[in-house]
């Protein structure tokens, strides 16, 4: 039997997938794509799960595409396709995931690797962990939803600047430009992790993946459309059971017991 690409665990309402080819540094083979789409559509799909956390086995988090599978890469192949098939539904998947997802970045992610990581909801990293856009190196632009978040994150002069040199960012100075969430001592990641994913997992996860949507809806409309857009999704929020608790926990002076997905 074939050794899992991606690793499943579940601790209470958070559910952790590991990339798991430590000798590539994760890098992306199509088999994992498989599995790692199955795990986030099985995460979205089981009311159980609150918050995802996605790692790499090894010294790494993930190196972007196996530059050699000859699933994915080779002269004679359509790259076009392979983002068609593999890298634009993964990005997708994780923008659409009804509950927030943490990249719990452990080393290097690069290429691919570095905007699935970017692509998350809350990415931190240890102080080892770096990032890079090493797409220029192999004559190919950013992908894996890296053109939309890059410049978005960091403005286009270093959005440009990462793009085109293929520099290795530390994740210290990730955090300074805003390129990530936190970047916090090595040994401390796991329990910066599970301390950010426990929080998260009582948090209400259905306004929360809201917040996600509406946030990236209106960078793309003028002031007056984003306050209607507030309005709507306020709308719905507003008829939904955990806006009735959390109000009634505030009263109440209890913690509140989310239950929306
Ligand atoms: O179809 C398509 O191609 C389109 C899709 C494109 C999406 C993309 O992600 S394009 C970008 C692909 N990724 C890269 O170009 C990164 C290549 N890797 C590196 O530049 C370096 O490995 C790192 C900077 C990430 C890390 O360097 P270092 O010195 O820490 O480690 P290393 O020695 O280079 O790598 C360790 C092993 O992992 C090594 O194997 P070995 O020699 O011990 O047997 C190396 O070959 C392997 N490895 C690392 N990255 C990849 C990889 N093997 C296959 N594919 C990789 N991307």
């Amino acid at each position: 039997m074939t050794e899992p690409t991606v690793l499943v665990a579940s601790q209470g309402a958070v559910r952790t997938l590991t990339l798991n080819r430590p000798a590539a540094l994760n890098s992306f083979t199509g088999q994992m794509h498989r599995e790692l789409r199955a795990a986030l559509d099985a995460a979205a799909g089981d009311e159980a799960v609150r918050v995802v956390v996605v790692t790499g086995a090894g010294r790494g988090f993930c190196a972007g595409q196996d530059l050699a599978d000859p699933e994915m890469t080779g002269g004679a192949i359509d790259v076009g396709a392979v983002i068609e098939r593999h890298y634009r539904p993964l990005a997708l998947r994780v923008r659409s995931m009804p509950v927030p997802v943490i990249a719990a970045v452990n080393g290097v992610a690069a290429g691919a690797g570095a905007n699935f990581a970017l692509g998350c909801d809350f990415v931190i990293a240890g102080r080892g962990a770096s990032f890079i856009q090493a797409f220029s190196k192999i004559g190919l632009v950013p992908d894996c939803g890296g053109t939309w978040l890059l410049p978005r994150l960091v403005g286009r002069a270093r959005a440009l600047g990462l793009a085109m040199s293929g520099d290795k960012l530390p994740a210290e100075e990730a955090q300074r430009m805003g390129l990530i969430w936190q970047c916090v001592d090595d040994a401390e990641l796991p329990a910066a992790v599970d301390a950010l994913a426990a929080r998260l997992s009582r948090m209400p996860s259905r306004a929360l993946a809201e917040t996600r949507r509406v946030l990236d809806e209106a960078m793309g409309l003028d002031f007056g459309d984003a306050l209607a857009l507030e309005a709507t999704v306020q709308r719905e929020l507003g008829h939904a059971g955990d806006f009735r608790e959390g109000v009634a926990a505030f009263f109440d002076k209890r913690a509140p017991q989310f239950r929306d997905r």
